[in-house]
């Protein structure tokens, strides 16, 4: 792994919170960064150079839903998924592990992998941590993560131990099948439950192979606000403090802001695009639901401040019209703005961290909701 091809620079620090910029061949990406979810080669409802215009640097993609649909050898002889899909910025995948423990029927998990059936068609199909980094490479994924199992919560100590173990072995098998990619980085997924001894175990077993990043994952998997907040009060620093750290799966704008402070510098969550789609729109005094008859004859935009399409061309009122209506512009024009909250959001974090301002930044964040 050279240094220049890929690498990861902390810029400042406030309290926990780190700021600085992750380099990879296809761009930079300013942390701590928000990841939109392109779940099946797009950002629902978003032409790729419009997910750019909302400042997002890079984003995620899905081995489960890819290798199903269109199938990653197709992708590969189509020139990769940034050419299929025209975004020619970086792209993280999952691996496809929790996908398939949340979407596919029929599991059935053994020391060698997982044995699964499509929730698109029944077809059957195994993956493997050797297959994962395989279908991730030819989807030619800049930042690949390791095979591994979350298990849902809450479950018994020794189910999250076992579980925590079971991905270990595979983060090794990761490691090995993924072999030396210069450009490309392999970041590893701490498990471990709500323990925080099982989440250091986890965390040195990981550092001890040896990855560009560190994930956490198993969060965020129905434990609560608190109870995450209780692990990420200690698993950030459990990990290697020179390299990113990268919350799965998370989140609403607070959990995204509690994390920061913690030391999270990387995250993914379907929440702005999907609340998009179903008239949530996400503002800086809290969430706004279009549907409510409320907005019918409201000639304001949804956020006077928001320099987004949907709030500096179009009001409440129209928003409320073309969602009613299940005209498709509601979803373009929701998702754009959700999207755009976030990574001012995330904008706004970088800032305040650079100049040392991160608790005033936050108790306005929390004050501005309030109101
Ligand atoms: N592992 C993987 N992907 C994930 C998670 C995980 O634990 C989570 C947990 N919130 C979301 N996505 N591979
Ligand atoms: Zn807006």
């Amino acid at each position: 792994m050279t240094e220049t091809a890929f690498g990861f620079q902390i810029e400042a620090t406030d309290g926990k919170a780190r700021t600085g910029v992750l380099r990879t061949p296809k761009g930079d990406i300013r942390t701590p960064a928000f990841m939109p979810v392109g779940t099946a080669a797009t950002v629902k409802a978003m032409m790729p150079e419009s997910v750019a215009a909302t400042g997002a640097d890079i984003l995620l993609g899905n081995t489960y839903h890819l290798m199903l649909r269109p199938g990653a050898e197709r992708v590969a002889s189509l020139g990769g998924l940034h050419k299929f899909m025209n975004w020619n910025k970086p792209i993280l995948t999952d691996s496809g592990g929790f996908q398939v423990m949340s979407l596919a029927s029929l599991r059935k998990l053994t020391e060698d992998g997982v044995r699964f059936k499509s929730h698109i068609d029944g077809s059957e199909f195994h993956l493997t941590p050797e297959r994962s980094m395989e279908i991730q490479r030819l989807l030619g994924s800049n930042i690949v993560m390791c095979f591994d199992e979350c298990p849902a919560l809450p479950a018994d100590r020794q189910r999250i131990a076992e579980s925590m173990r079971l991905s270990m072995r595979w983060a090794a098998r990761s490691r090995a099948a993924f072999g030396d990619r210069p450009g490309y980085a392999l970041f590893g997924i701490q498990q471990g439950g709500l323990e925080e001894d099982l989440r250091a175990e986890s965390a040195a077993a990981l550092s001890d192979i040896g990855f560009e990043g560190y994930a956490i994952g198993g969060l965020a998997v129905g434990e609560g606000q608190e109870a995450m907040f209780g692990v990420l009060d200690y698993a950030p620093g459990q990990l290697p403090a020179d390299k990113p750290r990268y919350l799965m799966g998370v989140g609403k704008p607070d959990d995204i802001v509690g994390a920061v402070l913690r030391g999270v510098d990387m995250f993914d969550c379907v929440l702005p695009s999907r609340s998009g789609r179903t008239g949530q729109a996400l503002t800086r005094t809290g969430a706004i639901n279009i549907k409510n008859a409320r907005h019918a004859d409201d000639p304001n935009p949804l956020d006077e401040e928001c320099t987004c399409p949907a709030c500096s061309n179009y009001s409440r009122a129209y928003l409320h019209h073309v969602f009613k209506s299940g005209e498709i512009i509601s979803s373009m024009l929701l998702t754009w703005h959700n999207l755009h909250y976030y990574q001012e959001l995330m904008a706004g974090l970088r800032a305040a961290i650079a100049r040392g301002q991160l608790r005033e930044f936050v108790n306005r964040f929390y004050l501005l909701r309030e109101k």
